[in-house]
């Protein structure tokens, strides 16, 4: 029997950016995301008595140790937690720029969980799922949802998981514009990055001082649906997040040339009071927050610069999906 699950990214407008316990998979802060129909991975999991090891195929090519090293530390987790010794064959299919910066970690680890959990016969309510996630990738947690949801940091495995904050988004018209300035793997993994971050920069506690403020605000701005307030909390949140990076010793930035036209542009808009609202993670690409009426606005603006197929439009996606096949 293969168990298989599909999860979509999330786009976090409060960033996680540190852990407080890297065994765990504790983060330093609670996070709050947008999950996303355009970017998802889809993956078949089966534990099998003829195995000798674990296999992981990606994209139908067979992975090697290194590439395989977070799936079976994942694995080892799911195998501690169900008592179980087989090994398991893992086929993943990732609709998403793989390691770009664009949270294909977030929609594959939540995905693993979930086919994971179904295949070893592990609990499949939400809370399971997201805390079994965690141990994959932080921001795997808030893939289990659909809409908005915050990781809720806890304070030890049983309490460090993601809620729903507004999984319904039939009442609010939003799309993420996605500018895909580079899609090559990443040098330093957001893993490496925040530790480093945290460890190093002299503007760390200056990023943990702030954050209730944005998280109250942001919640605000989703509980009223106030487009401005949620934009404007967002970009304030992401560009401290950059900040603490060029805080660190020695300093590295994920932000690239395009990185910054692509903020300018979104922010000439403003000006003329077509609002959009900017968010960048372990990458160069940028996600622009806008109402769905402002997208074609938008994309005749970004396509000035940005080659057409390099702008992707994304509206509000599902939480995780769960089959036995
Ligand atoms: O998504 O070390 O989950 O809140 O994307 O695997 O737990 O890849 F901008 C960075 C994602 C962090 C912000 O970290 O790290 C966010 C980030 P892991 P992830």
């Amino acid at each position: 029997m293969t168990s298989y699950a599909k999860a979509h990214t999330n786009i976090a407008l409060i960033k996680y950016w540190g852990k407080k316990d890297p065994q765990l998979m504790l983060p330093m802060n609670n996070s709050i995301s947008l999950t996303l129909d355009a970017f998802y991975t889809e993956t078949w999991v089966s534990f099998q008595k003829e195995l000798t090891s674990d296999r992981f195929i990606l994209n139908e090519t067979v992975q090697d140790t290194k590439q395989s090293k977070k799936v079976v530390k994942f694995l080892n987790e799911a195998r501690a937690i169900s008592k179980t010794k087989l090994f398991a064959e893992v086929k993943s299919i990732n609709h998403v720029p793989t390691a770009a910066g664009l949270a294909s970690s977030a929609s594959g680890m939540a995905a693993l969980a979930g086919a994971t959990s179904l295949a070893l016969g592990l609990p499949l309510d939400d809370i399971s799922l997201s805390r079994l996630a965690r141990h994959g990738s932080g921001s795997a947690t808030r893939s289990i949802y659909g809409g908005f949801s915050e990781w809720q940091k806890g304070s030890d495995d049983a309490t460090s998981y993601a809620v729903p904050l507004k999984e319904d988004l039939s009442d609010w018209d939003l799309a993420m514009i996605f500018i895909l300035i580079n899609d090559q793997p990443k040098k330093i993994s957001s893993t490496a990055g925040m530790a480093h971050t945290v460890e190093t920069s002299i503007f760390y506690p200056g990023w943990l001082k702030a954050i209730d403020g944005d998280l109250k605000d942001v919640r605000q701005a989703i509980s009223e649906k106030n487009f401005t307030l949620l934009g404007e909390t967002a970009e304030r949140n992401a560009l401290r997040m950059h900040a603490t990076m060029l805080g660190a010793n020695p300093p590295f930035t994920y932000l690239a040339p395009g990185t910054l036209t692509a903020l300018d542009i979104v922010q000439k808009l403003r000006e003329q009071g077509i609002l959009g609202y900017c968010t960048m993670d372990a990458g160069p690409n940028v996600k622009v927050l806008v109402e769905k009426a402002n997208v074609k606005t938008f994309l005749d603006a970004l396509s000035v610069t940005f080659p057409k197929e390099n702008l992707v439009v994304a509206f509000p996606g599902r939480g995780i999906e769960l089959k036995e096949k």
